[in-house]
């Protein structure tokens, strides 16, 4: 078993210090001790200290420059798995959502798109494709797609903000549930330019179907959301 999934007791005292350090005083961009003065510090040798940040890294706690040291990264933004939109997120948690690049469009569904929303292919779906910000940081990567019929001349209104909020108040469709899959990916080189990050960055591809209160499927989204700003968190229950 490599040393990292099982520390000897100086890996993990230092450990221990380090994310003392990143929760405690530290900000993020902050430069972190070197490998040199960590391992004297602790007694053990330099490839311990290595381990146990590139630990750190692979986190997303830590990040590295070439030849300049190692850094605090930004912290992570806590996604709960509540049914919320992008907007409600990032404003409970005291940041400014915006969208670039906002492309919109009315095409046929296509086979993929069709199935999921349960239409015919050849329907209309309005496409909505974004980046999403967080204080001006690129987050996720969304592309919607809606039924035409739900949301007729969506695609010509002139709206820039949540889309959830436009559904509710232009058309009176709210999203009351929602059945969504999280997987784990790599960025290929055009997600990554979008996203501002190198590429083959590792990154979450979340799919979700809504549904309003009477059953029907008001959108499919694919979204990519940036694995080094996001955590998906949530509180479980044991069965009775
Ligand atoms: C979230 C949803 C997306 C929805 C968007 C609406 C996930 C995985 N996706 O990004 O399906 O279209 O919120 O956000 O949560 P808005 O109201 O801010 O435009």
């Amino acid at each position: 078993m490599p040393e990292t999934a099982r520390p000897t007791g100086k890996a993990a005292r230092l450990r221990e210090y380090l994310t003392g350090l990143i929760d405690g005083g530290l900000q993020p961009h902050d430069r972190m001790p070197t490998e040199r003065d960590l391992a004297e510090q602790f007694q053990t040798t330099r490839l311990t200290v290595r381990r146990v940040l590139d630990q750190l890294g692979h986190e997303g706690r830590l990040y590295r420059t070439q030849g300049a040291g190692t850094f605090v990264s930004e912290p992570r933004i806590a996604k709960s798995v509540d049914l919320t939109s992008f907007t409600t997120d990032m404003r409970a948690r005291g940041l400014k959502p915006g969208s670039l690049g906002t492309h919109v469009e009315c095409i046929a569904a296509g086979a993929e798109v069709g199935a999921e929303l349960h239409i015919s292919p050849r329907d209309l779906v309005v496409h909505i494709t974004r980046v999403r910000t967080a204080d001006g940081v690129p987050m996720c990567l969304e592309h919607c797609y809606m039924p035409a019929a739900l949301v007729p001349g969506l695609e010509t209104l002139q709206w820039d903000g949540s889309l959830y909020e436009v559904l509710s108040q232009t058309y009176g469709l709210n999203v009351e549930k929602a059945e969504q899959s999280i997987r784990a990916t790599v960025l290929g080189a055009d997600d990554a330019t979008a996203l501002s990050v190198p590429e083959f960055s590792p990154a979450f591809r979340v799919q979700r179907v809504a549904f309003d209160a009477r059953g029907r499927r008001l959108e499919f989204a694919l979204s990519t959301y940036r694995a080094d700003r996001y955590s998906y968190d949530m509180v479980i229950y044991r069965n009775p």
